[in-house]
Order: structure tokens, then C-alpha cells, then sequence
């Protein structure tokens, strides 16, 4: 949105932000005070970011927008080129723009303002009479046509202190990686088969110019107060290891010293790219590790990466010093329970310094969600009823299975301590026992008390000066002491968000 807004300024269209977030405005709550806020702004025209998990929302209040304001509104981000034709289903939706926008939507606006004709515009997808027009994509801009940050439209300090001071940014776009269960393999498939182009030729993967970043990174400090942390949101920080090396060099050298985190794979990583992120300030360092299982990395999300290799970049980041992150899905489409449980020992083998995990959500449009429908796992009365991939389970596995997964989520450190050769390891195998034996009333209960529970057996091992995973800062997040009792000596600087 901040890139859009810089390319749409550039020729010459104001550009106004309603972040739809209670948490950060808690009067947005309320459908109506968004409407106000629109109209005080007098809109030409109306856009919204929307990802799978907002459609609803954003389909409702895109209604409400209509009917109030009557305006072209126009509908983009990941969940639109993902379900396009769902999107162009609600007739609240004049517009879908697919894929990278940033050509796209000012020409749209362009043709708009100057009452042209505004089906013919690649990436669009336009309404004529009943007729939906849909046009092919365009390919990707190329790195040094990225427009750079529009952080003004954003109320960025409110955002920066909301988050302890933790800041988004970006050096690059793109991912070279195909995994199921991302959008990214169906966004290159549309670009290939819209563009006629391979996908070497889109060059989708672009890393903007060291410096440009550094400037960024500099300009945001200069402007804003408070900044903790620099978090990269790329997909892959790591893909160019000569890219790394370059920006640790620069970094260090610019002096802005705020710890950064970064996105790795560990098919792009040894223990020179560690000891250079270590060496510029790296804080935290972030791995798809999705499933312990060499099977279900394969098949079921197209992931190859051996054990061994994963092994060696969690212990290379660790020999540097580096704090690491593994993320990871269970109730994955033809998970087993034993598969799901060596996800559980990988972590116990690998201890890395904390992980987040969820529960697989199958996105429209993957060849996860694909694999799950072929494998008739797909509970279509679930499905619709889930927000997030926190919760539970739209699959179906079977009734003892189901109920495992959501034990699993629940306490997932304690399983991880129970495998682990931590001196700990007995106590919580005895708790992760108990928990698998319960059944659905006495689960019912625990619920109520899990995170009490959790505190006061981290407190007892922590007065014992014993190692092990706890519940942190979100439900889903499972944290070394090592870390948090460092962070508690520590002045105020979460790490809460990633
Ligand atoms: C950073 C990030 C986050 C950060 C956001 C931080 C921030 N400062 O913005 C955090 C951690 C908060 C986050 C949270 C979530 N995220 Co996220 N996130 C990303 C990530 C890695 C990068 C986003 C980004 O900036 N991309 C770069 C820009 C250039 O791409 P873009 O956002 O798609 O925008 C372009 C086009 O889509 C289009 N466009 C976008 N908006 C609009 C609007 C209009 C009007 C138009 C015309 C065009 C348009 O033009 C843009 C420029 O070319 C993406 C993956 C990715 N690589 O994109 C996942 C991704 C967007 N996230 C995803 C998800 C699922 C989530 C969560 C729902 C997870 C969760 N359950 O909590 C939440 C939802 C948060 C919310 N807002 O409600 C999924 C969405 C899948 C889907 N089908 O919708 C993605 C695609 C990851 C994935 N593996 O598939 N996320
Ligand atoms: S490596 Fe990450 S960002 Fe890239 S395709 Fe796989 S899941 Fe998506």
C-alpha cells in the first residue's frame, strides 16, 4: 500500500489511508465511523488491500461504501489474485487488480479521472454491462522501477509505538520457492501463462540496490522516534548470498545499530551468512521449517529440504550467536499422526530459540488447498466458520486425530519439551501424556487453565535454573528461557512480533 501510494502520488493522485484496524483505531470497530472517515476524505474512487482472511470484512464494508458514496471501488492484494472471480462476484466491486499493482492502479486512476475507457488495462479486470473483462497481467516492474515507501500515509509512529517499536520494511521483492501452501507458486503460474514468459524471464525474485535500502532504513530513523527493530518482510532475505553480504557490510557501516530480523531458507544458508547477519545485528532469524517430515515436505508442500540440511543451518545460526524462529503447520493435507509428531522431534533435536506454529489453512487457489479437496480432507462446514489458522482444524483426519491436533495446539511446547533432551523432558512428558489421555469434558476444563498451568511450571524450572519451552507473548509462540529470562534483565524490547 505504501509503494501504491508513492506510484499513484507520482502522477498526481492524492492519496488518503483508513486502516481498518480496531486494534490500532478501536473506534473503527464500527462500520459507520469508517463510512464518515471515507467521506471526509471525498473520495474519486476507493481501494482496499485485502488478504483471504479479510474478504469478508472487506466485501461488506466495500457494500456499505457503495451504497453511502457511490464511488468506483476497487479491489487488490493477494486474496484478488488469488480468487479473482470471487472478488468480481460482489457486485460492490467495480474493479480487481491482479498481481503487482503499481503500474496498474494509477493508469485505472488515470482513466478514471479522464473519463477513458478503463477495460483495456492490463492486470485489471473491469465490469462492462454484465460482461466482466479480464485482462492479462503485465510483467513485474523491475527492481529499480519499485516505487519506494509512502510511510507518510501510514499514522507511522502511532504504528511504530503500537508495536514496541518493531518496523516493517522491505529490500526486495519475490521468492524463488514453489511451496503448496503459498501464494507464490500460482502468482508466477498466472504471470507465465498470462505473460508468455518463463519464469527466469519475469524475474520475479529483485532485490532493490544496497543503498537504496540503507537510505530507507536511515530516512526512518531520521523521521520517526522509538524505532526498536528493523523486521524484513521479504521471503527470503537470504535467497543472494552475496546480496546479504553486501547489505551486513553496509549496514554496519551506516551506524544505524537497531537490531534487524530477517526471513531465511535453509537452502540458502551456511555459516558465513550467519556470522555476517551476527555481525550487523541481526536479532532474529526466521525459518520455514513447516513439517520434521521429509515425506510431507516433499509431497504434500513441496519443500525439499533434507533433515540433515535443516540440522546444519539451525546449528550454524547457533554457533554465530544468532537467535533463531521456526515456523511450522500441523493437520497438514495427508498428515499422519506419526508425521505430525516428527515435527515435534525435529524441534526437540534442532532447539531453536523459539517457534510459531499453526494450523493448516487451506488458501483458495494453492495446490495445497488442492491436494486437501483431492484427498476429500476438506470439512466445507468449517471451512467458512474459521478467521484464522490459529483456531482449529478445517480439515478432517478422523475424530481421534482431529482431537490430537487440537491438543497439540494448544500445549505444542510441552510436546516439544517432552522430545526434547532437555533436563525438563520427563516432567512435561508426564503432562503431554496426561493432556493425550483426557477426553472432551476434562480437555474442556484444561483449556481454561492451560496458560496459568504453563506459568507456574516455566516458574518452578526456572527456579531450578533448568532450560525449556514456554508459552510467549502470543498463544501460538513458544519461547527458549534462555531467551525470555535474557530479555527480562533486559531494557524493554520485545520480540514479540514475528
Ligand atoms: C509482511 C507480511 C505480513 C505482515 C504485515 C506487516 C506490514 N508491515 O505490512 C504481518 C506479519 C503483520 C502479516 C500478517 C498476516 N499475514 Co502476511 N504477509 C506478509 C508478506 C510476507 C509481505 C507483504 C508485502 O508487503 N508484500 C509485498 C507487496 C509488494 O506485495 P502485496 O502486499 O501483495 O501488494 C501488491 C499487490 O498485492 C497489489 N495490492 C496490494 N494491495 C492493493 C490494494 C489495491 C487497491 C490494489 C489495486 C492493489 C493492491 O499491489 C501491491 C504492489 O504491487 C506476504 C507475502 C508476500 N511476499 O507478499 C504475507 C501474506 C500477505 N500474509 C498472509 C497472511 C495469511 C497473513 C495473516 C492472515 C496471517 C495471520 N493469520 O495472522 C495476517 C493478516 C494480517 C492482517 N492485516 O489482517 C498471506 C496471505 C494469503 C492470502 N491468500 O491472502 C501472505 C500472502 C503469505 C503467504 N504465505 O501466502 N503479514
Ligand atoms: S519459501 Fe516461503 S515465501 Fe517462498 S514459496 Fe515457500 S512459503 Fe512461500
Amino acid at each position: 500500500v505504501a509503494a501504491l501510494s508513492t506510484a499513484c502520488r507520482f502522477r498526481g493522485h492524492e492519496c488518503a489511508l483508513i486502516n481498518v484496524n480496531d486494534k490500532l483505531y478501536p473506534a473503527l470497530k464500527k462500520d459507520d465511523a469508517v463510512i464518515e472517515l471515507a467521506k471526509s476524505h471525498a473520495p474519486e474512487a476507493i481501494g482496499f488491500s485485502i488478504v483471504t482472511q479479510q474478504w469478508d470484512i472487506a466485501a461488506r464494508l466495500a457494500q456499505k461504501l457503495k451504497a453511502a458514496l457511490g464511488v468506483p471501488i476497487i479491489a487488490g492484494g493477494v486474496h484478488v489474485t488469488m480468487a479473482p472471480g470471487e472478488v468480481m462476484n460482489e457486485p460492490a466491486f467495480d474493479f480487481a487488480v491482479l498481481g503487482e499493482a503499481d503500474e496498474a492502479l494509477p493508469e485505472l486512476l488515470d482513466a478514471l479521472w479522464f473519463r477513458r475507457d478503463p477495460c483495456g488495462i492490463k492486470n485489471v479486470w473491469a465490469r462492462r454491462g454484465t460482461e466482466i473483462v479480464k485482462n492479462p497481467v503485465r510483467p513485474f516492474p523491475k527492481a529499480e522501477s519499485i516505487p519506494s515507501m509512502d510511510y507518510g500515509l501510514f499514522d507511522f509512529q502511532h504504528l511504530t509505538d503500537s508495536k514496541d517499536g518493531w518496523v516493517g520494511v522491505m529490500a526486495g521483492r519475490g521468492c524463488p520457492y514453489r511451496c503448496t501452501y503459498c501464494f507464490n507458486h500460482a502468482l508466477i503460474e498466472r504471470y507465465r501463462r498470462e505473460t508468455g514468459l518463463s519464469a527466469s524471464e519475469l524475474g520475479y525474485v529483485r532485490f532493490l540496490p544496497v543503498e537504496r535500502v540503507i537510505e530507507n532504513l536511515l530516512d526512518i530513523v531520521k523521521k520517526y522516534k522509538r524505532v526498536s527493530t528493523f523486521i524484513f518482510d521479504d521471503d527470503t532475505f537470504t535467497f543472494d548470498r552475496d546480496y546479504v553480504q553486501r547489505f551486513c557490510r553496509a549496514y554496519k557501516q551506516s551506524r544505524i545499530g537497531i537490531p534487524f530480523v530477517v526471513n531465511a531458507h535453509v537452502r540458502s544458508f551456511d555459516s558465513e551468512i550467519a556470522k555476517a547477519l551476527k555481525s550487523a545485528g541481526c536479532s532474529v532469524l526466521k525459518f520455514g521449517l513447516e513439517s520434521g517430515n521429509a515425506r510431507v515436505r516433499k509431497e504434500v508442500l513441496r519443500r525439499p529440504m533434507s533433515d540433515g540440511k535443516i540440522e546444519s543451518s539451525f546449528a550454524a545460526a547457533h554457533e554465530a550467536g544468532l537467535h533463531t524462529s521456526a515456523f511450522l503447520m500441523i493437520g497438514l493435507p495427508t498428515e499422519t499422526v506419526e508425521e505430525m509428531r516428527d515435527t515435534v522431534r525435529m524441534l526437540g533435536r534442532i532447539r531453536p530459540g523459539r517457534f510459531r506454529w499453526s494450523v493448516f489453512y487451506p488458501f483458495p487457489g494453492t495446490e495445497a488447498e488442492r491436494i486437501a479437496r483431492e484427498h476429500g480432507q476438506i470439512n466445507e462446514k468449517k471451512l467458512p466458520a474459521l478467521r484464522n489458522f490459529m483456531e482449529a482444524s478445517p480439515l478432517d483426519f478422523g475424530e481421534e486425530h482431529n482431537f490430537l491436533i487440537e491438543k497439540m495446539n494448544l500445549a505444542f511446547p510441552w510436546f516439544v519439551n517432552a522430545s526434547s533432551k532437555l533436563p525438563a523432558a520427563a516432567f512435561y512428558a508426564e503432562k503431554a501424556a496426561a493432556l493425550e489421555a483426557m477426553n472432551r469434558g476434562q480437555f474442556e476444563e484444561f483449556k481454561k487453565n492451560f496458560r496459568a498451568l504453563d506459568a507456574e511450571y516455566s516458574k518452578k524450572f526456572r527456579r531450578e535454573g533448568l532450560e525449556h519451552y514456554a508459552v510467549k507473548y502470543n498463544p501460538f509462540m513458544g519461547v527458549s528461557s534462555k531467551f525470555f529470562l535474557a530479555e527480562e534483565g533486559a531494557p524493554k524490547a520485545h520480540e514479540k512480533h514475528v
